[in-house]
């Protein structure tokens, strides 16, 4: 049975990663799509899947996984050997690894959130935040990617928050002239075939939900 992916219409937070995922991979899944505006992750059908009610959710022939970085995870060991590996096999590569996921996770992503709310509120308190984002242009500067020299899944859950951020907000951290090896980084994610993919993917979608 082909993998089902539970996300919301918008394919945006975790549902857009684990699309990169699928995508980086070429891995055959089929669209379920959950209308959180309806409350339909809040069915008892869909809580018996997801107890926190949420998406996005996976059915791997009857697997059910929810997490966005779970569900990356496990796609990137199950094809491994699909397109690029994503997730490195060594046992020092793999402790790498798991430290820029925790750095993401931990450090990271919690204080691009800080900046969002704090845009939202009108006060912008970004130079505590900005000095993350600063330790990321040193590392950049002695690899090409978060986890080392090839990319993995830590590089796509950058792009969890940070694209609504510059869009939504206006607030573009990403490309900022002091952090050039961070700048080349997150210009050559997006830069990915399967991010452009999820792009238009969006854009069409949003055509259609308008019309
Ligand atoms: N930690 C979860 C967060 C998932 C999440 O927040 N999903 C949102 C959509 S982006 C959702 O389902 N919201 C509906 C709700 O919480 O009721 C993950 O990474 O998958």
């Amino acid at each position: 049975m082909v993998l089902k992916l539970y996300l919301s219409p918008l394919r945006s937070g975790g549902s857009a990663i684990v699309l990169l995922v699928l995508r980086e991979k070429n891995i055959p899944f089929e669209y379920v799509f959950v209308d959180l505006t309806k409350k339909e992750s809040k069915t008892p059908e869909f809580l018996r899947m997801h107890p926190f009610g949420q998406v996005p959710v996976i059915d791997d022939d009857g697997f059910i996984l929810y997490e966005t970085r779970a569900i990356c995870r496990y796609l990137a060991e199950k094809y491994a050997a699909h397109g690029p590996a994503l997730i490195p096999m060594g046992l020092k590569e793999r402790a790498r690894f798991e430290q820029a996921a925790s750095v993401e996770l931990a450090n990271v992503l919690p204080a691009l959130i800080k900046v969002g709310q704090e845009a939202v509120k009108g006060t912008r308190g970004m130079p505590v935040d900005q000095a993350k984002l600063d330790v990321y242009e040193v590392i950049l500067g002695q690899q090409k990617f978060m986890a080392g020299d090839e990319p993995t899944i830590v590089d796509l859950f950058h792009l969890l928050y940070a694209p609504g951020l510059a869009s939504r907000a206006g607030i573009d951290l990403m490309t900022q002239a002091s952090r050039p090896n961070f700048t080349r980084w997150w210009n050559e994610l997006l830069a990915r075939p399967a991010w452009a993919k999820l792009q238009a993917e969006k854009e069409q979608a949003s055509v259609v939900q308008k019309v």
